[in-house]
């Protein structure tokens, strides 16, 4: 499996104004991804219909939209071998009542629309995704001097 595989994670404004951020990254960190891009912004409502694209008509799709703009977003992209369904593994259930303990959303969410964090579903979709929220010279490409020492 490719160690250039990429995922785009974002702490939710949810997770910003809980001062979650430092601590949701660590976990990737600490699993030995490596960062590759990471910025804080203001989504527009273009940028989050173009992102949440299959959700545009549903009934929750107004008010989701209206709270990823209530604040900052931290985006971020990790590289690393199965990081797309590892992330998701990390990130826990969409709905954090339904997310296992030691998961960031069974750990630090309640609410369905409080999830604290994003994470691409699939390969397909990181790509878009990543294309969608980063420039190309906003990623960077480095050599991690961990690597032999946590890929053998
Ligand atoms: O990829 P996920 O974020 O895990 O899940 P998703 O793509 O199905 O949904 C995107 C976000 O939309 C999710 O993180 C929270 C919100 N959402 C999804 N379904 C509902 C919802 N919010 C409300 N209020 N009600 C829903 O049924």
């Amino acid at each position: 499996m490719s160690q250039t595989e990429r995922t785009f994670i974002a702490v939710k404004p949810d997770g910003v104004q809980r001062g979650l951020v430092s601590q949701i990254l660590s976990r990737f960190e600490k699993r030995g991804y490596k960062l590759v891009g990471i910025k804080m912004l203001n989504a527009s409502e273009e940028l989050l219909t173009q992102h949440y694209a299959e959700h545009v008509g549903k009934p929750f799709f107004p008010k989701m939209v209206s709270f990823m703009m209530s604040g900052p977003i931290v985006a971020t992209v990790w590289e690393g071998k199965d990081v797309v369904k590892q992330g998701r593994t990390i990130l826990g259930a969409t709905n954090p009542l339904s997310s296992a303990p030691g998961t960031i959303r069974g750990d630090f969410g309640i609410d369905l629309g409080r999830n604290v964090c994003h994470g691409s579903d699939s390969v397909e979709s990181a790509e878009r995704e990543i294309n969608l929220w980063f420039k190309s010279e906003e990623l960077t490409s480095w050599e991690s001097n961990q690597s032999k020492w946590i890929y053998e």
